[in-house]
């Protein structure tokens, strides 16, 4: 059963902007009105902008935006995540690693991990993602994938494409995918997600698939350190719009929409092909990170399972499967 502060947080998120009389909130959760008050003053205390319009009842204000488990669920469609299964925290050192402790432990398919700042923002390859406090969506997502490689595989594209669909539908705004996890506006990189998998070794099989997804809302692009401050950009420094039109529980419940309408009722290959137009490599010239190997190359094309089809210098094709490329500047000894 739900305390009488978070019925009191769902009305008011699922009413954002609105005026609720206190008589009102008192009936519709059948609790007196000094519970309504003392539970406004709770909220206000923990941070929440709720005004008091007199003689009309309380309102969150728009540009409210503090990641709760009532704010997510007010408006997410998927009945895959529920209360129980929303961990939120103010500060943590990575969502993914706790959203991974918590799948060994047997946590079940929708267990979603958020926090106002990540100390240890995880990126690929022991690489850092950047996670102030506040200013981004940061999020792991568990899925439990029935058993086939091929799920674990397309979980990173999924999550790409449900960004970029998320990101046109609610903020006009046009992102592109570099292969194959970073998501860029304006030629800046406001989304990274890292996929990590935790598989059985007896039986060959992935357990869990953690997804997390780091999103980039409204850090102040001056804020950012110096070793990214050129490549790193966030959503609202892109667009036209302001804070408040899109709050993070928002942007986390459309993506986690998206991503399980894709995962769960998506072809695959209807999946691939979305993300495909979104890629921005096909076509560029680019330089290959493979461990220690380091060589040019040109994007072709990506391939039904999200692989990045090259052509290599000496005219040899290639798929792969993960690593690492940048784009370079076209040059006459670029791979034709
Ligand atoms: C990624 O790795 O971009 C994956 C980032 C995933 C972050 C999410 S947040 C929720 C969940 N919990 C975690 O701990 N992680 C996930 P990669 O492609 O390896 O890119 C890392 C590189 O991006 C860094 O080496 C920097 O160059 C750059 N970078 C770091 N922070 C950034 C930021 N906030 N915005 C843009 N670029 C950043």
């Amino acid at each position: 059963m739900l305390s009488t502060k978070s019925r009191i947080l769902t009305l008011l998120e699922k009413n954002r902007g609105k005026v609720l009389s206190g008589p009102f909130m008192a009936k519709s959760l059948k609790v007196s009105r000094s519970a309504v008050w003392k539970s406004v003053e709770e909220l206000r205390s923990d941070g929440y902008v709720i005004n008091a319009v007199t003689n009309r009842g309380y309102s969150l204000s728009k540009d409210c935006d503090i990641l709760s488990a009532e704010g997510l669920l007010s408006q997410l469609k998927t009945s895959h995540i529920t209360y129980d299964k929303i961990h939120i925290y103010k500060c943590v050192g990575s969502t993914n690693l706790e959203a991974k402790k918590m799948a060994v432990a047997g946590a079940m398919q929708g267990t979603v991990v958020m926090a106002e700042e990540q100390t240890e923002g995880r990126g690929r390859m022991g690489r850092n993602f950047y996670s102030p406090k506040g200013t981004g969506l940061y999020m792991s997502v568990i899925l439990r994938p029935q058993g086939t490689e091929f799920e674990a595989i397309l979980a990173t594209p999924a999550a790409a494409v449900a960004v970029c669909r998320v990101l046109a539908d609610t903020l006009s705004i046009q992102g592109s995918v570099k292969w194959v996890n970073d998501i860029f506006v304006n030629g800046l990189k406001v989304c990274g997600v890292l996929t990590e998998a935790i598989s059985d070794l007896q039986t060959k099989t992935i357990e869990s698939l953690i997804i997390g997804i780091g999103i980039n809302v409204s850090t102040d692009h001056k804020s950012f350190p110096e070793n990214i401050n050129t490549i790193a950009g966030s959503l609202l420094n892109t667009s036209a719009n302001t804070p408040g039109v899109i709050t993070r529980n928002r942007l986390a419940a459309n993506v986690l929409d998206e991503l399980f309408n894709l995962i769960l009722f998506t072809k695959p290959t209807d999946m691939i092909n979305e993300y495909k137009r979104y890629s921005f490599l096909p076509g560029k010239p680019i330089t290959v990170y493979q461990g220690e190997k380091i060589y040019d190359a040109e994007a072709l094309d990506i391939d039904g399972m999200g692989g990045l089809i090259i052509k290599k210098a000496d005219g040899s094709v290639d798929t792969l499967r993960s690593g690492e490329v940048s784009v370079r500047p076209r040059s006459k000894h670029a791979a034709k």
